[in-house]
Order: C-alpha cells, then structure tokens, then sequence
C-alpha cells in the first residue's frame, strides 16, 4: 500500500508525462477520472488552469443512426486541416468502458493509429461518480491535453443522453429515413437541445420526407429565436453534406461567440457544476457518519422510529457537519489516495 505523499508524487510525474503529451499518461488519467478515483480531485484542480482550445461538440441519435460513421468523415476532414481531435463515444446502455467499443473501434479504425485522433470509449461500468460527471471531466482532461475538437457521440434519448449532451456547446442531432425517425417521434427536450438536424443516410430513400417534416416543425418552433436549426442531408457513405455539417458546426460557434452566449453558457455550465459537487461531498461526508455512534446515526435511528421527522433531522445534521471541526475526513481521505494508485 502506498502512502499518501507517495501516492501524490506519482500522479505529479504522470501530470509531467502528460505535458509532454504522452498518450499513455493520457489514458491513465482518464481511467483515474472513470474509477472516481480520490487523486481526481487533485488532476481537475491541476488542469483546471492550463491554457484549453478545444471545440466540444456533440452527436446524438437512436442507435445505428449512423454518429459514428458521420464523425469518423469529419475526423477526416478536421485532421487534413491538421487539427487534433479527442472522441468520447458514451453508451449509458453499455457496461463496457476504457478502449473503444467493438463498433467504434471497427468504424475509426483508420484513426487507431494517428496520434492526433484520441478515441475512448464510456459505458456504465466503472464510473462511479456518474456516466455525465465522468463524461465532462474526461473532456477537461482532453481540452488540457490540448486538443483542437472534442466530439462527443451519445447514443439514445434518455434523461442521461440529455445531461452528457449538455456538455457539448454545439449538438447535432442525427435522423435517418430508415428507423422510422419521424420527427413526431422524437422527445421534445432532444429536439430542443439540437442546434444542428443531421438527415443522415440520405443516399438511401425518405431522406427528402424526414428533411420536410424537420424544417415543417422547425418552422413552427422556432421562428422566434435567433438561432434556427439547420437541416443538412448528409451520407457517411458517399461523402455529401460532410463540408456543410462541419460548416454549420462552425456557424453555431460563431453565433455563440459573437452573442456574447458562450460565456453566459460557461457561467451556467460553471454554476451546475459546483452545485453537483457540493451535493456529493454533502452525501460523502453524511456517509462517513452513518456507521457508528454518530451523532448522525442517532438522529437517523429517530426518524426511523419515528421520533423526528426527516426535514428536522436533515436540517440538524447540516447544522451538525457544518460546525467547524466537527468533520474528520482527512484520515478517510488519506487511506483513499493510499490506494488509488496501488
Ligand atoms: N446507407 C448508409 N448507411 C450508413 C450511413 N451511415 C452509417 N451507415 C451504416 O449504418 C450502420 C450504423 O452506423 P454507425 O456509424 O455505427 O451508427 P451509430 O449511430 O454510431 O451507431 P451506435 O453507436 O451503435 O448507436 C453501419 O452499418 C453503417 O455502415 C449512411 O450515410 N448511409
Ligand atoms: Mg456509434
């Protein structure tokens, strides 16, 4: 077992590693971020002040949409400008993470061995702190890594897609005429999320249709706001409407840049993130006094006997936790560090 200073010394050699950009300290990082390792603190702390560039950008759609086939053409187009790109792929339905995902991995393969294209992949298993947290730290780690674009592809439209796709300052939402994506079928908050229709597969037959009913209901919607979706036919087979996507992408930025909109999303990005963190150290700091003769056990065994009711003893327990002193975590804390990198 290490201890803690041994412990800290080695994540500051992987962080030297990683300004080097070695790729390896790369994807020891990323893991350290998907086991929510105690060091992960430490790295988001530490990254946090290093100059970032990087475009997050996001695709969402049913499965077999066709994402990845359409990010791996605009991979290649991103890097025969000689940018650099990081790939998340998140299935929330998928218990694999760490390397790319056997499809993922078949479709960029082409990219596998380019050292300006970093694909990783994301399922449930193993991220502890949550499949969204992960997702948005591992694009921190990325953006510090000094990549120009940051795709990140999603897969279904779930509360959880919704959340990781929040990260990204421009979504595109990928149809296609083969699975039945009417537009009426699609939920309402996916929909409003999308800043960019991507009518994918259109060398096949009902692209025009979905392509109709999209701007039909965009017309609808949106006439108010400044920003009005484009709808781009778009083949990852054949090529077409690869340039216009990435153009439109490109557009969107531009919108949010010059409406001064990007920073007022930064602030609002910032502000759902300290609030997310506040509340996971509120449970872990409540976790640590469940056990025991706490004075936090013995007002849950009240509740439980229904001697106080559970706003009083809630608001006690912050009262309790919130006195100076009264926490003890940095034993906890040091047998964590100890072991996160045995
Ligand atoms: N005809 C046609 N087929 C396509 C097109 N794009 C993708 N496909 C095919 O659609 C299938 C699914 O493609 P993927 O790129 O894996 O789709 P995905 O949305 O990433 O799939 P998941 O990640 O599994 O949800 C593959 O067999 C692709 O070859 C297209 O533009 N036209
Ligand atoms: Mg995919």
């Amino acid at each position: 077992m290490l201890n803690i200073g041994k412990g800290l010394t080695r994540l500051q050699r992987l962080l030297e590693d990683f300004q080097r950009k070695d790729r390896r300290s790369l994807a020891k990082l990323i893991t350290l971020i998907e086991n929510d390792s105690p060091l992960k603190e430490e790295i988001i702390k530490k990254l946090h002040f290093t100059t970032k560039k990087a475009r997050i950008i996001g695709f969402t759609g049913s499965p077999g949409a066709g994402k990845s086939s359409l990010i791996d053409r605009l991979v290649k187009t991103i890097r025969q400008r000689g940018e650099t790109v990081g790939i998340i792929a998140v299935d929330p339905t998928s218990p694999f993470s760490g390397g790319a995902m056997l499809g993922d991995r078949i479709r960029m393969q082409e990219h596998a061995l380019d050292e300006g294209v970093y694909i990783r992949s994301m399922g449930t298993r193993g991220n502890l702190g949550g499949l969204a947290r992960s997702t948005k730290d591992v694009v921190k780690v990325l953006n510090a890594y000094g990549k120009d674009w940051i795709i990140v592809e999603t897969v279904g439209v779930g509360q959880a897609e919704l959340e990781i796709m929040n990260i990204a300052s421009t979504t595109t939402l990928v149809l296609t005429p083969d699975s039945g994506d009417g537009i009426q079928t699609i939920k309402a908050g996916i929909m409003e999320i999308a800043d960019i229709f991507a009518v994918n597969k259109c060398d096949l037959p009902g692209a025009d249709r979905v392509a109709t009913e999209t701007e039909m209901m965009l017309d609808m919607q949106y006439h108010k706001k400044a920003w009005r979706p484009p709808v781009i036919m778009t083949s990852s087979v054949t090529g077409e409407g690869v340039n216009e996507l990435l153009e439109a992408i490109n557009e969107h930025h531009r919108y949010l840049q010059e409406n001064n909109i990007y920073l007022s999303i930064q602030k609002e990005k910032a502000i759902t993130e300290i609030l997310d963190i506040i509340s996971s150290y509120w449970q872990k700091l409540i976790c640590q006094h469940l056990n025991g003769k706490s004075q936090v056990s013995f007002l849950l065994e009240k509740v439980a006997n229904q001697k106080m009711d559970p706003y009083t003893a809630a608001t006690k327990i912050i009262e309790i936790l919130a006195t100076p002193g009264s926490l003890n975590t940095a034993e906890g804390k040091k047998e964590m560090i100890s072991d996160a990198l045995s």
